[in-house]
């Protein structure tokens, strides 16, 4: 079945060109088959009541979010939402988490994210962080994995398509972003067409190890190509970077045709050590770059936005020795480096073989100069000097390659749409599985760190076409779990995913589930506008702004009832949740809000900014169904016409009375 595959793969292809080989695959295949084995069923139930082996964390692609599942079970336990608003939460509309979209753009409330990455430890995952990148406006973001939300973002100067991010060194010192668009640097005003005298790429190194700090380490300026993905060396490879590039023809127009001329492109190896040798000897540059670093305070939980000015540039010619480059066949896509650090796996998207270079080979050739030639100060080591052996007959169109710590690695072939199994050392090919359709990434939970949990493998498609019940025009994309603890793969499990998942990681949920904060302490809230008590909400005006301060607790709001807002005014309501339980949330919602509403994680404060259009009396109330009486959970604020004499005024609940009585001391 698979070799026949490949053949009538390849014979359409001959006929289609490069350009229609996109979804060659998909489109021949009939109805649905059932290719689940007999024990599929066993293999991925998970009992009600019992938990999943692994978190995954699939990106969101361009929906800006990140979606967490349970594996095997592949149910979707959260959305994160991390470049995208989100009205189900407030994310995004909200006063408090407002800044983390700020950039020198402007507020961007969108973007395309493709690979989220976990923190690790001496090279394996440890469940800390999850890093996911933003694509259109380059950025990157830190999730914290003790409460699943993100907690900063960081903006990427000197760059244009954050796409070669954010993978991380293994001891998370460092994440990573690349240009895959390169641009004139600084951006100014030039031809296009002046591409190859004006156009450059950086690749930047982040500096992540401490939340609420991350920064441009150093950029380091390279010739202009379109600069992929990448991936940290580890064991004997720690201390460098891997990065793939393709368009080394530099090409500005037309790519898909131009940019494949070349039989060769590279992969840019990356010694960071070298380069804060250099920084530290004074041979980098400052350089005038604006962008912005967004974080969340954990005791207010309110972001805030500050500027920056300027990064530290490094130019491979001013520092030999840091980077060389790998020829490496055909516009390669994916580079992947496997757990022993010594195989670094290129996935070349037009290229008929998966070649594999050594790192043994390549510290071998820098030291006896095997190179071709010198590119702006980067020497081409020779493909034969470095290269460590190929996968013949591997399939057609390789992407990614993930490793399962038993000596295998795992390719996605994108135009023949399988996955492939084969040998490190002997590049034999011993297994072969289909997917439907058209697998980009793939995923082995650690499969890219040292320590692979190497029992499943999750495959990213890009094609779903018959796969589910027909929904429209657009059908959701789609996971297939596949079992990689035989010889011989075994598919699972298909699942709907949110937007388009590219990458995604996991890890045994051992690492991370006892860690959850289950509520905020209201004694340590440090929200400037939060209210811990019903005694303590109220209603204050200055200029043409009200505030109103309030609690939410099961079943009702405190205060509930407001007068003297006047139609011209922006109220901003801050609602503090002050239950002290786990999962006890509250929402809320006021007529005619139109930007979203808030849902306050308990013992939070959150701000939302209303302008009422027109007087009247509006009703608010809890989004969240919290109790039996939540249908309770209402209030009312009455907007009178601008100059009303109507006097500003919160009503007092009796319990807030009673407080009030208590406590001389205490203010509405
Ligand atoms: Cu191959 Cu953005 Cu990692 Cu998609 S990328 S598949
Ligand atoms: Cu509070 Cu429903």
């Amino acid at each position: 079945m698979p070799t026949s595959r490949i053949r009538s793969t390849l014979v359409a292809l001959a006929g289609l060109g490069v350009a229609g080989i996109a979804y060659a695959c998909a489109a021949r295949r009939g109805p649905s088959q059932s290719l689940a084995a007999g024990d599929a069923a066993q293999k991925v139930y998970v009992a009600p009541g019992s938990y999943d082996e692994f978190y995954a964390f699939l990106s969101g692609g361009y929906s800006g979010q990140v979606a967490v599942y349970g594996l095997p079970s592949g149910r979707l336990l959260k959305l994160i939402p991390v470049f995208s608003q989100f009205p189900e939460d407030g994310y995004g509309y909200n006063e408090e988490t407002k800044p983390l979209f700020q950039t020198t753009y402007g507020s961007i409330p969108w973007d395309d994210s493709h690979h989220p990455e976990l923190s690790m430890t001496d090279g394996v995952p440890d469940g800390r962080w999850l890093f996911i990148n933003a694509n259109n406006t380059p950025r990157v973001a830190r999730i914290d994995l003790t409460r699943f939300e993100t907690s900063e973002i960081l903006q990427i100067p000197n760059s244009a398509g954050g796409h070669a991010s954010p993978f991380a060194t293994p001891d998370t010192k460092y994440i990573v972003s690349a240009t895959r668009f390169s641009v004139p640097i600084p951006n100014t005003d030039v031809p296009i067409d002046s591409y190859k005298q004006n156009f450059k790429g950086t690749l930047s190194f982040i500096r992540a190890d401490q939340p609420g700090k991350m920064d441009i380490a150093f950029q380091i300026l390279m010739p202009g190509y379109d600069y992929d993905l990448g991936h940290a060396g580890k064991g004997p490879s720690d201390g460098w970077f891997f990065f793939t590039s393709y368009n080394s023809e530099q090409a500005n127009t037309k790519l898909e045709e131009n940019a494949s001329q070349n039989d060769k492109d590279y992969i840019a190896a990356v010694n960071y050590r070298r380069a804060e040798e250099c920084i530290a000897q004074g041979k980098a540059r400052s350089f005038p770059s604006a962008y912005t670093h967004n974080w969340v305070d954990s005791a207010s939980h309110i972001a805030t936005s500050e500027k920056k000015t300027s990064v530290t540039m490094l130019s491979p010619a001013d520092c030999p020795g840091v980077a060389y480059y790998l020829p490496t066949p055909k516009s390669p896509h994916g580079v992947d480096v496997d757990p022993t650090g010594e195989y670094i796996v290129a996935g070349g998207k037009l290229a008929t073989v998966i070649p594999v270079h050594s790192f043994t080979k390549l510290q071998k050739a820098i030291a006896a100069k095997a190179f071709d030639k010198e590119i702006e100060g980067i020497p081409v080591l020779k493909y034969d000097a470095v290269m460590a052996g190929e996968v013949q007959k591997p399939g057609l169109g390789p992407l990614h390659t993930e490793f399962d710590g038993k000596g295998y690695a795992y390719t996605s072939m994108f135009i023949s749409s399988e996955v492939v199994k084969w040998k490190l050392g002997t590049w034999e090919v011993v297994d072969r599985i289909p997917t439907y359709y058209s697998i980009g990434h793939l995923m082995i939970p650690g499969g890219d760190s040292k320590k692979p949990w190497g029992k499943y493998l999750l495959a990213m498609n890009k094609i779903t076409k018959d796969r589910y019940l027909p929904t429209g025009p657009e059908m959701a994309q789609s996971a297939q779990l596949i079992d990689i603890s035989g010889d011989k793969m075994k598919l699972l499990l298909d699942f709907p995913t949110i937007g388009e998942p590219h990458y995604a990681q996991a890890i045994p949920a051992s690492l991370i589930k006892d860690k959850q904060i289950k509520f905020d302490k209201l004694a340590e809230n440090k929200n400037p506008w939060v209210t811990r008590s019903e005694s303590d909400g109220g209603i204050t005006r200055s200029g043409k702004r009200v505030d109103i301060k309030m609690i939410a607790i099961r079943s009702h709001f405190a205060p509930d009832n407001f007068d003297g807002v006047e139609v011209g005014d922006t109220v901003v309501f801050h609602v503090t949740n002050i239950e002290q339980d786990w999962d006890i949330l509250h929402g809320f919602a006021v007529l005619g809000m139109n930007n979203s509403e808030l849902i306050l994680e308990p013992g939070q404060t959150r701000s939302l900014r209303w302008v009422p259009t027109g007087p009247g009396v509006y009703p608010f109330y809890c989004t969240d169904f919290c109790s039996a009486l939540h249908q309770e959970m209402q209030g009312y604020i009455r907007v009178s016409p601008a100059g009303s004499s109507v006097k500003l005024m919160a009503n007092v609940s009796k319990k807030a009375q009673a407080q009030l009585a208590n406590d001389p001391g205490a203010r509405r």
